[in-house]
């Protein structure tokens, strides 16, 4: 029997693409200080939280701010987000995940979901993924952002698993550094050469099912 009891999952580049929502807001935000930003520059800040992300974006325009101004932009920015992210619907599921989930609850595994946003419930509740998850920890929830571990501990905790019996799915290499600092399983969403740290890697959680699980007990196996 396969170990695995629970399956956490990021939001953003995971079950949505919310990146690119994220991109036109930084952009905009980066244009009115007056210098560019480029979708290069906005693979930085995937999985990074939004504090993080505007001193990235600031350091690309070389600009050093007060923390109020800085208060007073990472709002203005994240208005701007809010207002895209309100007219999404279901047609922005990622491929898979839906299915992905449904199975999960189908053969008697727990969800979770851990994401770095404080966004997270009004694109879950816009998508209709809500009632899919045991549990959510989002950016309300957290005070360490990845690669910190402690939103998957505290989604671990809350659907009552042991971490070593937890896969994370995450597309961000401090979540999956989060996944192993943790003591879970992670599959990585998106490129090998980048998600080089996850038990294996794959496009998208189209070509997930439960029985790949299996996979990851003997990944476990053979580290031991
Ligand atoms: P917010 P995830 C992350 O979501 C995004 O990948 C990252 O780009 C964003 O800065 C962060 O959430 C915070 O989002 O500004 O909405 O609180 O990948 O952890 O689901
Ligand atoms: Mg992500």
């Amino acid at each position: 029997m396969n170990h695995i009891q629970a399956c956490l999952f990021d939001l953003d580049g995971v079950l949505v693409d919310t990146a690119k929502y994220h991109y036109l807001a930084w952009k905009r935000l980066a244009n009115e200080l007056g210098f560019d930003f480029t979708e290069q520059d906005n693979e930085r800040l995937k999985g990074v939280s939004r504090m993080a992300s505007l001193d990235i974006l600031l350091s690309i325009g070389k600009l050093t701010l007060e923390d109020a101004k800085k208060q007073e932009l990472a709002a203005r920015k994240n208005d701007w987000y809010v207002e895209s992210i309100s007219r999404m619907d279901h047609t922005e599921i990622l491929p898979g995940a839906m299915e992905y989930l449904q199975a999960c609850r189908e053969n008697g595994l727990k969800t979770a979901l851990g994401s770095a946003s404080k966004n997270a419930m009004i694109i879950l509740n816009n998508t209709g993924l809500t009632p899919y998850f045991d549990a959510i920890i989002d950016g309300t929830r957290t005070s360490n952002a990845k690669p910190d571990p402690e939103v998957f501990l505290l989604g671990a905790q809350e659907l009552g698993i042991s971490p070593d019996n937890c896969v994370v799915f995450e597309d961000a290499e401090a979540g999956i550094e989060a996944a192993r600092r943790a003591g879970m399983n992670c599959i990585g969403i998106g490129s090998p050469a980048t998600l080089n740290q996850a038990d294996f890697v794959i496009a998208s959680l189209a070509e997930m099912t439960v029985e790949r699980l299996d996979q990851l007990e003997q990944a476990v196996g053979t580290q031991e």
